[in-house]
């Protein structure tokens, strides 16, 4: 039997994740949005794209639920982005809204799932899926940190001229802009970042790193980013219905690690078919810890907000 994966909002991410994951031809895909006909159009545009690749996949594009019934993995990437006049509370309660109708739905016609949640403000909207569907928090994880450590990795290679393939590169923390690239970790084919960038190198490509997401809105003017978005969910998905164990950053929820307590954050996981099998503590320095300690105030305050303004 084929696995099921079901993306929660049809734009720019959920359809390029469906693009990426049909490639892979390791599930079945249900595309559901609130736009009329738009699912519907995307999922029958690229189901005609893969007889040119030889992909035998099937996917649907609906506006109704009951499609996702029976899905081994749901993708939520259901939401909007912040407005003119819009602020940051504003968007919480609105993407709250619609993570909560989107876990509700799902989560009764797919009580075995996992969740991956790419929704903004990410480590909040995890946390708000953890709670409402009440599966325990090994089985939802928040999409961050494989994008954060690819735009780090993408730079060193762009700097160094070495393929990518040799770069390892670990961002931890929120999915903002206070997140931790921990360079002393980060390392081209085994040789630390350290020892072959310039401290001035090194911070110039942290910081673009930080603003990476930030950049792009900018350049496109409208909407964010969607590639690098979309094959991170689609390796974590890979990661899930493959069993690979595989080490990655991402955002989980938080008993203990890291000094943290009872909200999603940015920490190297192991993934498997159960979801998070493992949180990996690195040692950290002060500095380190301390940047940390930062990035998940910032979190907290977020999740504090989200505690105020919805009730779970
Ligand atoms: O790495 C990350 N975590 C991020 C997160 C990287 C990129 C994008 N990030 C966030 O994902 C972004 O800030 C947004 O909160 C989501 C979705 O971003 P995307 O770029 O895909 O936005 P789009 O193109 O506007 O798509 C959102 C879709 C759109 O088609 C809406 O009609 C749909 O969500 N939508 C809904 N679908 C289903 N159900 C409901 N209620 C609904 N409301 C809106």
């Amino acid at each position: 039997m084929k696995n099921k994966v079901s993306i929660i909002g049809a734009g720019m991410t959920g359809s390029t994740t469906a693009h990426w994951l049909a490639e892979r031809e390791i599930a079945d895909l249900v595309l559901v949005d609130v736009v009329e006909g738009m699912p519907q159009g995307k999922a029958l545009d690229l189901q005609q794209a893969l007889p040119v690749i030889g992909k035998d996949v099937t996917i649907v594009g609906t506006n109704d639920y009951e499609a996702t019934a029976g899905s081994d993995v749901v993708v939520i990437t259901a939401g909007l982005p912040r407005k003119p006049g819009m602020s940051r509370d504003d968007l919480l309660i609105a993407n709250a809204a619609i993570v909560r109708k989107a876990t509700e739905e799902t989560i009764r016609r797919s009580p075995d799932a996992i969740y991956v949640v790419l929704t903004n403000p990410l480590d909040v909207m995890a946390y708000l899926t953890m709670k409402l569907s009440k599966l325990s928090p090994e089985r939802v994880i928040g999409q961050a940190g494989i994008l954060d450590s690819a735009r780090m990795r993408a730079f060193v290679a762009m700097e160094l001229g070495v393929s990518v393939e040799n770069i390892q590169c670990y961002v931890l923390g929120g999915h903002g802009d206070e997140m931790v690239p921990l360079t002393r970790h980060s390392n081209v084919a085994g040789t630390p970042l350290r020892e072959i960038l310039s401290p001035e190198r090194l911070e110039a490509i942290v910081n673009r790193t930080r603003k990476g997401g930030g950049e792009i809105i900018s350049l496109l003017k409208t909407g964010s980013a969607y590639y690098a978005p979309a094959v991170a969910v689609t390796q974590m998905v890979d990661a899930i219905l493959k069993d690979k164990h595989l080490i990655v950053p991402a955002s989980a929820y938080m008993q203990g690690e890291y000094g943290l307590k009872d909200m999603y954050f940015g920490v190297p996981v192991q993934i498997g078919s159960k979801g998070i099998e493992k949180i990996i503590e690195y040692k950290l320095d002060a500095a380190e810890d301390a940047a940390l300690r930062k990035s998940a105030d910032a979190v907290w305050q977020t999740t504090e907000a989200l505690l105020s303004l919805v009730n779970i």
